[in-house]
């Protein structure tokens, strides 16, 4: 049997093209061969190897729709850093956005390694060809929101992405696993924003109810649409980029969610939640996936504003990515002296899209 060093070399190819192309048809064979064997034995496809241009074509349309959902994110939470209800919470509230914005830098440079700039995804963000996720098209309408997204985005994101670790693809699943860690944290601060006003006066009980009512019907959405309706779940499995269906998942999440609801004192807005014995998970009421599908047509209440935010904030943001330009020539020229700086990156100069005027 080969060792892991031995496959490795015979799937990774000096020369080959960016797109996986190979000079004949017995290399293409033998390339196409050693990268199946590796997926089937669960090894990492790195991004020198050989890969077939869908299963690149594949990622970069994940990643990157990864990355727009992790940076469109930030908007509806700084919506209420200004109006945070204490220097604890705004602190908190800070950290977290911000670290969206990480989270963002690393699926980037994710989908660089695959030979896609970040200039290229912003683009097409920006231009409405490449999506990011339905659920950042709703408004955070109450100080509680920010608790229901922690709580219930953040949990459905985490649900959705620690199989995300062991995905074929190494910088893809290397990058979840600081993302999911960080993730936690997030999910616990929400969980722990709702209890305090869950156990606040009636109005705060009120307002922690309200919210939830109005996450949690997005929050299942955002696992994507029923298997028999996903065109791209059964190739992604096959490839081991995603590990799970998204009915799984959904099924998972809702079954994480009920106990965590009862402790918070809350109630799930769903008549049709119930245990199933024989099944032993939950059954839950039908989604709407009208709605679904007018919010990825751009029909959201907020679609159209966060993308204008957007942006805004990237041409905001162009003059510290020209000064980060010079900068990298200026000291990257012969004799300069100091260290050549990294070549400017996009996002670092406007991930936020969050300055200006509270928004919804
Ligand atoms: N929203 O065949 P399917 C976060 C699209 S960040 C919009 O099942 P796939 C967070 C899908 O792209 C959360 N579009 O697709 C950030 C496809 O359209 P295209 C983001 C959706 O890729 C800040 C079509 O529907 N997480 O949590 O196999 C603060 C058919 O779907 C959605 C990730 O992106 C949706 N909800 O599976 C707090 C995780 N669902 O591309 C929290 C990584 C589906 O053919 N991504 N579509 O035009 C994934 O795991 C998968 O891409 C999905 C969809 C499960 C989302």
């Amino acid at each position: 049997m080969a060792t892991a060093a031995a496959q490795q070399t015979a799937r990774t190819q000096p020369g080959t093209g960016r797109d996986g192309t190979v000079g004949t048809t017995d290399a293409d064979d033998a390339f196409a061969r050693a990268f199946d064997a590796a997926v089937a034995a669960d090894e990492r496809i790195e991004p020198r190897d050989w890969m077939p241009d869908a299963y690149r074509a594949t990622l970069v349309r994940q990643i990157a729709q990864h990355a727009h959902s992790e940076i469109i994110g930030m908007q509806p939470e700084a919506n209420w850093i200004t109006r945070a209800p204490s220097l604890r919470r705004k602190a908190i509230l800070m950290a977290k956005v911000q670290d969206e914005a990480g989270h963002g830098l690393y699926l980037y440079s994710a989908a660089e390694t695959l030979g896609t700039g970040r200039d290229e995804l912003l683009d097409k963000l920006h231009s409405g060809r490449q999506k990011y996720s339905s659920i950042f098209n709703y408004p955070t309408l109450t100080w509680a929101d920010v608790g229901a997204i922690g709580w219930l985005v953040d949990g459905a994101a985490i649900t959705n992405q620690v199989p995300l670790c062991r995905c074929s693809y190494g910088p893809y699943a290397r990058a979840m696993v600081r993302i999911c860690k960080e993730e936690s944290f997030h999910q616990r601060q929400g969980y722990e924003l709702l209890l305090a006003l869950s156990k606040g006066t009636p109005e705060q009980h009120a307002m922690a109810q309200d919210a939830v009512d109005r996450w949690w019907w997005p929050s299942l959405m955002m696992f994507g649409p029923p298997d028999d309706e996903s065109a791209h779940s059964a190739q992604s499995m096959a490839w081991k980029i995603k590990r799970h269906s998204n009915d799984e998942l959904r099924q998972r999440f809702v079954d994480i969610c009920v106990p965590q609801a009862e402790s918070l004192g809350l109630t799930l807005p769903d008549p049709d939640l119930r245990w199933n014995e024989e099944r032993g998970q939950h059954d839950f009421g039908a989604i709407d996936w009208t709605e679904f599908r007018e919010v990825l047509k751009g029909n959201g209440p907020c679609n159209e504003q966060r993308i204008t935010q957007r942006r805004r904030a990237h041409d905001e943001g162009a003059w510290v990515r020209e000064a980060a330009a010079a900068h990298a020539a200026k000291h990257s020229r012969p004799g300069a002296g100091a260290p050549a700086a990294p070549a400017p990156t996009t996002a670092s100069a406007d991930t936020t899209g969050t300055t200006g005027a509270p928004q919804a």
